[in-house]
């Protein structure tokens, strides 16, 4: 097939290229290394030594003998993603072509709007190049549990039934986003489904949980394909961040008591769900959602998870419970469902101590490269809350 793949640079879109091309697919990347430069902008960096992205793509070719084309440029500029739309022709389109922290669009007015504009304005312009030039392909768009928040029910994949005043219907599940980043998540969601039914354009949502991981199949090929690795307070995901913090001998950063439980995957499994939903298309005029996640955890259980698995490395951890930043349930009924992917035939990487105490082993080759800095949290999700009136 020919697969465009948005963000092809970070961290999942970049293994998600080398995989889909391993697999004989014809692979377009585009990017705007905007990841790269909000990271110099803050003093942060990968883990990981990450090569140009030019670079990663003649590595593959020496490596697998295949060719990835690469189109420098931001989707928020809709002639450009136009103009690749038309020349690639694809019939897959991943997009994870966004700004996807949710500290960094709560930093500031300025990072709201860069994240909402960046965000709601790339995938709108997908949605119309698609309908203009290739109305037929699969649109398979990375979006977000945390679109859904923590309700008082259980969460169901996308849509609900619901009865009201003696009438029934199917509805979009209700949304409870829990940043300005989930915000914009929620306004894509809308407007592909609207293109959905308006346009018949097909597209699948894959409402992803926190992924954790660094090696995929592909980028074990040869170490200079590695893929980044954040752990900073903006960049970071939880686990990965606990997993650094382990290594580098700084306490695990347990925001407020920690009972706050999410969903989460490995990187492998994230690719073979996108693998998945790309084998597999939504019909014409089908907006699909998938739920995409193995396993629910709260912060405080993968806190303890990863002093347990580094205790058998040698490592002596603390956990501190650091003012919580953010203005989130810190105790809350959380229950998702997830059988699309699996009843597609996902088999799922679970996490145990063996896997964490395998993170750890890569992470501590790169821990030289660490900036100790980055580490705590600095932004508050309302900067006029104490931390006290906020707990
Ligand atoms: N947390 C800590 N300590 C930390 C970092 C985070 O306790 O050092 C807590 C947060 O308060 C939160 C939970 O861990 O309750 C998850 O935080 P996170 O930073 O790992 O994930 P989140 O901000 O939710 O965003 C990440 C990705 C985002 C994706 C989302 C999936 O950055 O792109 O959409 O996970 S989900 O969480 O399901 O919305």
């Amino acid at each position: 097939m020919r697969i465009l793949i948005l963000g092809g640079d970070g961290y999942l879109g970049w293994p998600t290229a080398l995989r889909f091309s391993a697999a004989g697919h014809e692979v377009a990347v585009v990017d705007n290394f905007n990841r790269r430069r909000w990271h110099s902008e803050h003093g942060s960096a990968s883990l990981t030594p990450i090569r140009p992205l030019e670079e990663r793509i003649e590595v593959w070719h020496e490596v697998s003998g295949e060719r990835v084309r690469f189109y420098q440029g931001g989707i928020e500029n809709g002639d450009f993603l136009e103009e690749v739309v038309a020349e690639t022709r694809p019939e897959a389109v991943v997009h994870y072509g966004q700004q996807a922290s949710a500290p960094y669009s709560m930093l500031s007015r300025e990072r709201a709007a860069e994240t909402q504009s960046a965000n709601i304005i790339g995938n709108l312009n997908l949605l119309f190049a698609l309908r203009d030039h290739v109305p037929d392909a699969h649109l398979v768009k990375l979006g977000t549990m945390g679109e859904y928040g923590q309700p008082n029910i259980d969460i169901e994949e996308g849509y609900i039934e619901i009865e009201h005043k003696g009438r029934r219907d199917v509805l979009p599940y209700p949304k409870l986003p829990g940043s300005l980043y989930h915000c914009s998540k929620v306004a894509d969601s809308t407007n592909i489904h609207f293109a959905c039914r308006t346009w018949g354009l097909r597209a699948t949502d894959l409402n992803q949980g926190v992924v954790y991981g660094i090696e995929t199949e592909e980028t074990n090929r040869d170490e200079r394909l590695i893929t980044r690795f954040d752990y900073d307070e903006l960049f970071g995901t939880v686990l990965n961040r606990f997993c650094l913090q382990a290594v580098v001998g700084h306490p695990l950063t347990v925001y407020g008591a920690g009972r706050q439980t999410r969903s989460f995957l490995n990187i492998r499994d994230t690719l073979a769900c996108v693998e998945l939903a790309v084998a597999n298309p939504a019909e014409a005029g089908e907006f699909r959602v998938f739920n995409q996640f193995t396993e629910q955890f709260s912060v405080l259980e993968l806190a303890e998870l990863v002093k347990a698995a580094a205790a058998h490395l040698g490592y002596e951890v603390t956990i501190d419970h650091v003012d919580n930043p953010r203005v989130e349930k810190e105790e809350h009924y959380y229950n998702a469902v997830n059988t699309s992917l699996l009843d597609l035939g996902l088999e799922p990487n679970y996490l145990g101590e063996e896997l964490v105490e395998s993170l750890l082993g890569i992470i501590e080759r790169h821990k030289g490269n660490a900036i100790e800095g980055s580490i705590d949290p600095r932004t508050r999700w309302n900067p006029a809350r104490s931390p006290a009136a906020q707990a």
